[in-house]
């Protein structure tokens, strides 16, 4: 017991304002997670015995877009592209964390314009409003890149040859990102790339919010994410469970058992041996 205290307290050591770890086996299972992007029913939901909630659309858009139907527009290999795949969140604490999966990184091209991978809206009065969001970069509207915001003002998709900005299904895609609102903290996103059987070129980032930054800590909390042309958009609700406020942010929760040693362990001989791991935060 003494030994894995002093693991546990060098890892704390290295806690920055990061997110948890981004690491894959060979078969591409995010490790701390333990999720295997690609092996859920798509379009579907599922809440795995550890409290992941995944909500997966591969291949799939929960708008219908004209002549290709509920597929990421503009279809085929194209349409790829924009592909917003899978959604994971679960809930430590106070802290909640939601890995992204999809085939671009931060932004992709198309019909001559860039567009950009807009920020996490989050509605937690289930009013269809945004609330709350996360940054996704700074490059969409200025905001602090990782930043979690109350939200005062959204922004419309890019106005660029592409978009559906302006379409007639642009308040069903809703807004992009947020345009304005008020800085309440902020975690450094993580990201890693990996292929995947049928589907290469596969983004992963992991984004991340402590529900003691928020006003009022809601029932639950509905994301919403969207590319700058409308494309693609990818969404779920997630209930919030109760936790202990007592607990200061920066520490971690005490779930016994909840993480299997040989992790902890892992993680541990990692952070020991220092490598790239000057960005992780545990918190367990
Ligand atoms: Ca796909
Ligand atoms: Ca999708
Ligand atoms: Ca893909």
């Amino acid at each position: 017991m003494k030994s894995k205290a002093l693991m546990a307290a060098g890892i704390v050591a290295l806690a920055g304002s990061t997110a948890s770890a981004l690491t894959l086996d060979a078969s591409g299972t995010v490790l701390d997670w333990d999720i295997t992007p690609f092996t859920g029913v798509s379009p579907g939901t599922e809440t795995h015995a550890n409290g992941v909630r995944s909500f997966y659309q591969n291949n799939y858009s929960p708008i219908s877009y004209p002549g290709i139907g509920n597929v990421p527009s503009p279809g085929g290999l194209v349409g790829e592209r924009f592909d917003l795949e899978e959604m994971h969140v679960r809930q430590q604490g106070s802290r909640v964390e939601m890995l992204l999966v999809r085939s671009s990184p931060f932004s992709a091209s198309a019909s001559g314009s860039t567009f950009l991978l807009g920020d996490i809206l989050l509605d937690s009065t289930g009013n269809g409003g945004f609330d709350y969001g996360v940054v996704s970069q700074n490059a969409n509207t200025g905001l602090e890149t990782g930043g979690f915001y109350s939200v005062a003002e959204t922004a419309r998709l890019q106005n660029m040859p592409g978009s559906y900005y302006g379409h007639a299904l642009e308040s069903e895609i809703g807004p992009w990102a947020i345009a304005s609102g008020s800085l309440l903290g902020q975690e450094d996103l993580v990201t890693t790339s990996c292929n995947y059987p049928g589907e290469p070129n596969t983004w992963l980032t992991v984004f991340a919010f402590d529900l003691e930054w928020m006003a009022v800590v809601p029932e639950s909390l509905t994301f919403s994410l969207v590319w700058g042309c409308g494309n693609d958009k990818i969404t779920g609700s997630f209930a919030v469970s109760s936790f202990d406020s007592q607990d200061p942010p920066d520490q971690p929760p005490q779930i016994e058992g909840a993480i299997p040693e040989p992790t902890t362990a892992l993680l541990a001989f990692m952070a020991l041996a220092g490598g790239g791991l000057a960005g992780m935060r545990r918190r367990r």
